[in-house]
């Protein structure tokens, strides 16, 4: 068991043989992430004195209005990745397409991409509700030195090296796996440290929390329907409760510790549903399988579709194991 109050760069160091073929350049990866995301909590948590609320007066991609936010902390993590020889792409969801990183260095052939959502649940600023940043990271296919290309953002997230969240919450936590488990770091903001709060998180096999927003109730397909139906039902252990705070990086973190299942539906007016497979659904997939959880679209294991355009939308099943199923079993019955 890992010892806790260890920092995070003592954990990247003492975990750096887990990386693999790593020559150090994911720990750099990892160790510029813990850095951007020390900055953007910091603008974060001082949102409401500086006016830097509200929308910057521009759309993203999926038409949503950016919130001022949105566009730093955006800014914030593409600077710190750029400036570190290590990454050769970054695909982000404030950005219409991918941006390529070359390397200043010729000797130096950067081998990772990174897809992120810089600032997620953005809409919760104004109302002072928790935010989060989710990252994934794959190891480019096309050749290193050559230009990075719509290929290397395209890939299944089976073959992610590491993914994670930042949650600015009540405390702020670096959440991550490399493959080897998940394990949480706790900010303490008055030096500036992560330390490993979490060691080896894992989703409780079942759980009796529900997130789905309602509100969609009459658009959803029946076997949704009757999921929400079964969990509401006065029976056995049920009815659960229902937990949906609208920010995905804090449902799905409240749900990792107390057991739970978060669901975005396809329905009559989101036809794929509303999150993005490469740069939320895939890596919050990852972290969940990592921690004995499950993931899918309902139907699919999320981790092995193969992605067909960089903001493209899944149906997105995600938490304890035996409740995924469970919801699985019920969209079954209208497959
Ligand atoms: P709705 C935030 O915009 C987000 O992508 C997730 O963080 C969150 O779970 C979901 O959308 C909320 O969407 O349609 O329920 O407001």
């Amino acid at each position: 068991m890992q010892r806790k109050n260890k920092t995070l760069g003592e954990f990247i160091i003492e975990n750096q043989q887990e990386f693999q073929y790593s020559t150090g350049e994911l720990s750099k990866l990892i160790n510029a992430i813990r850095l951007a995301a020390k900055v953007v909590n910091h603008e974060v948590n001082k949102a409401g004195l500086v006016d830097i609320l509200g929308a910057a007066g521009e759309t993203n991609i999926q038409g949503e209005s950016q919130q001022k936010l949105d566009v730093l902390a955006n800014e914030k993590f593409k600077q710190t990745l750029q400036n570190r020889e290590i990454v050769c792409g970054i695909a982000s969801e404030e950005e219409d397409d991918f941006i390529t990183i070359n390397s200043q260095d010729e000797q130096h052939q950067n081998k990772y991409v990174v897809l992120i959502d810089p600032l997620d649940g953005s809409s919760n600023i104004d109302v002072n509700v928790s935010v989060g940043t989710i990252f994934s990271i794959y190891r480019r296919v096309t050749p290193i030195g050559s230009p990075v290309s719509l290929e290397d953002f395209l890939q299944p997230g089976v073959n992610q090296v590491a993914a994670g969240y930042i949650i600015y919450g009540t405390s702020t936590m670096l959440v991550y796996t490399t493959g080897h488990g998940v394990n949480g770091f706790t900010l303490n903001p008055a030096i500036g440290t992560f330390y490993l709060s979490h060691p080896n998180m894992q989703f409780p096999e079942t759980g009796r929390i529900y997130s789905v927003n309602e509100g969609n109730y009459t658009h959803f397909p029946q076997g949704v329907k009757d999921y929400i139906k079964y969990c509401q039902k006065e029976e056995d252990d049920r009815p659960y409760t229902s937990r949906y705070i609208g920010s995905l990086v804090s449902d799905f973190h409240r749900n990792m510790i107390k057991g739970g299942i978060y669901i975005y539906p396809k329905s009559s007016t989101a036809f794929n549903g509303k999150l993005r497979l490469l740069y939320e659904c895939n890596p919050m997939a990852y972290l969940a399988e990592q921690a004995g959880g499950r993931a899918s679209d309902g139907y699919r294991r999320i981790l092995e579709i193969t992605p067909t355009e960089l903001h493209q939308r899944v149906p997105f099943f995600c938490g304890s194991r035996k409740m995924v199923e469970k919801a699985e079993s019920f969209m079954a019955q209208y497959a």
